[in-house]
């Protein structure tokens, strides 16, 4: 039972957030100058595009966008990811989607708490991509038992965070006083720390098991390893990097530039070299892992959608067998998505795509007889009923495994035997994880269900 003294999870998501954005900025320079050049981009895209610009208007994206943001973190045991569940929880951030990253030689598996409702996501979608090493991975037996030792001594979260995630599930939420205590306390779960648990044996033991296995075991915390704005205009942002000085990756992951944005394209500047400190006598050591990342979100797309995409990038990456890595990949990218429907009458019409729909201002006041049963497309035509496409809040798993493999900072390609576990992740996290696609078809089909309403009242 909420008292009026609480603040809204929205509220807690947000003041993270911003908090998460001013670390960021302090511990990663160049995440600074990320933002102002995504910042440019994104004015320059909305000057040159004013239908865009009043879509997004009318939407109530155009607002979200300066502050929509992305991170990811990796953690070491079940313990970890089902305390950081009831952590982003406190703040309205829920599991959805399960990513097996195995298929791509990473040996973790993921979700992305975010917000769920239309109305959170506007208020401020921040997700955090969320990763569990799957120690069982590991081929040494002996290392992964020292692994699991190493992570069983460690404490990620602050004594006072855990008091304040008990009493949020007890009271139903913060007032604003221990909301700001409890975003500082959060704060210190994803904090850089340049000093690591182990000697530099075991970092470079666990290092040769798989990178990402010193990364996820040898610190205090896992340190978030990146922070992602959102542009309008990804070719543009990617563009602008070098002379910035940033060290772009070369191709952006995801669909190709099309009229109609789909799903999610991202590109990274690649991880920064850092100094650490061993423990024991050989204490001088560097880590990469902390990088840049900017995303451009497209339309969501339906389960026939997604299949058409997944087969069309599968086409493109199986030459070769070079993935993206392959020459003139952007050529080919573009070549083969032709054949995925560039228009959004045509995305709707053939079931790929999914969109928010309303009466227009014409629809609002005058709804004809015919109206009531007639096909939305129809009412479209006359122009009483628009259809928004509802933006992908997710991530895409092939995508996922790029920008992880950009970011090691090794060559290495490790083969696994790959295999989903989502029923081992979600026993892990103590929680079923929601399906993505179920949440954009539930969004659709409430908007019509208002038009609907709407209509058969205008006639009643
Ligand atoms: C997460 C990489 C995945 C994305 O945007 O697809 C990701 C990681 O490196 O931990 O953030
Ligand atoms: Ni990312």
């Amino acid at each position: 039972s909420s008292s009026p003294r609480l603040v809204s999870a929205d509220e807690i998501r947000t003041r993270f957030s911003r908090a998460m954005s001013e670390m960021y900025r302090q511990e990663v320079p160049q995440y600074g100058t990320l933002i102002d050049l995504v910042a440019e981009v994104n004015a320059q895209a909305l000057q040159a595009d004013p239908a865009l610009r009043e879509r997004m208007a009318r939407s109530g994206e155009l607002e979200r966008l300066d502050v929509e943001r992305h991170g990811a973190i990796r953690v070491g045991t079940a313990e970890e990811l089902a305390t950081l569940r009831r952590l982003f929880a406190v703040m309205g951030m829920e599991p959805v989607g399960y990513y097996d990253l195995s298929v791509a030689g990473v040996p973790v598996h993921s979700t992305a708490f975010r917000p769920v409702h239309d109305d959170a996501l506007l208020a401020n979608p921040f997700r955090v991509f969320t990763s569990l090493l799957r120690l069982e991975l590991i081929a040494d037996a002996a290392l992964r038992e020292q692994a699991a030792q190493i992570l069983k001594r460690r404490q990620i979260f602050t004594p006072r965070a855990l008091e304040l995630i008990d009493q949020a599930e007890r009271d139903g939420g913060l007032d604003s006083q221990d909301a700001d205590a409890f975003v500082q306390q959060a704060l210190e779960t994803f904090r850089w720390h340049s000093d690591a648990t182990v000697d530099a044996a075991a970092y470079e033991a666990l290092q040769k098991a798989h990178r990402l296995v010193a990364d996820v075991v040898c610190f205090k915390g896992p340190h978030i390893n990146h922070l992602t704005p959102r542009t309008l205009d990804i070719d543009l942002a990617q563009a602008g990097m070098p002379a910035r000085g940033m060290d772009a990756k070369d191709v952006v992951e995801g669909p190709p530039q099309r009229a109609c944005p789909i799903l999610l394209r991202q590109t990274s500047f690649k991880a920064l070299k850092e100094a650490i400190r061993f423990t024991g006598a050989d204490s001088a050591g560097a880590h990469t892992a902390r990088f840049g990342e900017i995303e451009q979100r497209g339309v969501a797309l339906t389960r026939k959608g997604r299949a058409l995409y997944d087969e069309l990038l599968g086409l493109v990456r199986c030459i070769d067998n070079a993935g993206s890595a392959a020459p003139d990949y952007d050529y080919r990218l573009q070549q083969v998505f032709a054949q995925f429907p560039d228009t959004h009458e045509e995305l709707r019409n053939q079931g790929l795509a999914f969109y928010r729909y309303s009466l227009t201002e014409q629809g609002q006041a005058r709804s004809p007889q015919s109206a009531a049963d007639a096909d939305l497309e129809e009412l479209i035509a006359q122009g009483l009923v628009e259809a928004e496409p509802i933006t992908y809040e997710d991530f895409l798993p092939v995508s996922a495994a790029g920008i992880f493999q950009s970011n090691l900072g090794g060559e290495e390609q490790k083969q696994y035997q790959a295999h989903a576990a989502q029923q081992v992740f979600e026993s892990a996290l103590g929680a079923r994880v929601h399906d993505e696609i179920a949440l954009y078809e539930a969004a659709q089909q409430q908007s019509m269900a208002r038009v609907r309403t709407a209509l058969a009242g205008a006639l009643a």
